[in-house]
């Protein structure tokens, strides 16, 4: 991304920690080039432990398009976001460095080329220490991302939010699509089969094969349904339970929501989580390992006053905030290891 109308020129700095987002109480929320949550570009700090990354590529749907502006109605709608996480009593962006890396720039021609173009670009983003949080694009995107966090973790649990199953074998006779990533990435033995779940899942299947299928490659199923009779906390305990201490990856869907909370998407499916439901879930997972994440298939053609954008804009808010704190924990548990260096707890307001 350009610097070019940039209204807070980057400071080299960083000697005082991270360094945080615009301060809105002096540059208005709605000005300047859009970054999520108002974040220093990665250009502009050097490295990041959280890199939120765009992939804007869409050509692995199967209905409506529109995908590939998902990561930039995201930024744009996340300029609402402030630096205190009161749910999670965290201020994410003071705990850890986080920043804007930008888009990866996949080719929107060749679904094959753009699979190996966004692998290679995670795994450089990875190789400087940090974790993704990736804005897509559809949810093809979804079986680089985790070939490459597979390379540096193993194999990994998989909290996957969505209508839909994603593990069914080819459309066309293609099997990079965006209902297919998750039997490939089976296939390719990068997940921890013991860790494996859906949430949300509901809606018309092309037959019970599906469900066959997907039990057979280790996944368990949390329905729309299931989070509405047991609620938030039971399921939250059932899916700790399930990930325990492994490394996990959480791929969000935004189809997950109800098409009330996001009808900006390109397979709407109704009876859905609210987002409130979506953002408690995500929440209670704060004893987990989350080594990286996506937010996924935000389609801002078919949304309305950015409903959709939103939920996905604090949708990745709360998963940066547990990536944060995994990392400050993972700092102070070094500290007392032996003798470091201690970093601040203060983010420095970008001026
Ligand atoms: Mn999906």
């Amino acid at each position: 991304m350009s610097s070019n109308g940039q209204v807070h020129p980057a400071t080299a700095d960083r000697e005082d920690g991270p360094r945080g987002p615009v301060d809105s109480s002096r540059i208005p929320r709605y000005a300047g080039p859009a970054t999520f949550a108002r974040l220093p570009r990665l250009d502009e700090v050097g490295t990041a432990e959280v890199a939120v990354v765009g992939v804007p590529f869409d050509s692995g749907v199967s209905y409506r398009p529109g995908a590939r502006f998902g990561g930039n109605a995201i930024r744009e709608a996340s300029r609402l976001l402030r630096p205190y996480n009161p749910a999670q009593d965290a201020s994410p962006f003071a705990l850890a460095q986080v920043a804007d890396a930008g888009d990866i720039a996949a080719n929107p021609f060749r679904i094959d080329e753009a699979v190996e173009t966004i692998e290679a670009a995670a795994d450089e983003l990875l190789a400087t220490g940090a974790r993704l949080m990736t804005l897509g694009g559809d949810h093809t995107i979804a079986l680089p991302l985790l070939r490459s966090v597979a390379k540096k973790h193993g194999p990994v649990a998989l909290l996957h939010f969505d209508a839909h199953l994603d593990t069914w074998d080819t459309y066309f006779g293609a099997a990079y699509t965006h209902g297919t990533p998750f039997r490939r990435a089976f296939e390719e033995g990068i997940l921890d089969t013991e860790a494996l779940s859906h949430v949300g899942t509901r809606g018309p299947l092309y037959g019970k094969k599906d469900l066959d299928d997907d039990a057979r490659m280790g996944f368990g199923i949390v329905t729309s349904a299931d989070v509405m009779r047991r609620g938030v906390d039971e399921v939250v305990d059932q899916l700790r339970r399930r990930i325990g201490d492994r490394p996990l990856y959480i791929s969000v869907d935004i189809d997950v929501l109800d098409p009330a909370h996001a009808p900006g998407t390109g397979t709407p499916e109704a009876g859905g989580l609210t987002s409130r439901e979506l953002l408690e879930i995500v929440r209670g997972l704060a004893s987990c390992d989350l080594v990286s994440a996506d937010v996924v298939e935000v389609a801002p053609a078919y949304d309305h006053a950015e409903i959709t954008s939103v939920a996905a804009s604090h949708t990745a808010y709360e998963l940066t905030t547990l990536m944060a704190r995994g990392i400050a924990e993972a700092r102070t548990d070094s500290e007392h290891a032996g003798p470091t260096t201690a970093g601040t707890s203060t983010a420095r307001t970008s001026k």
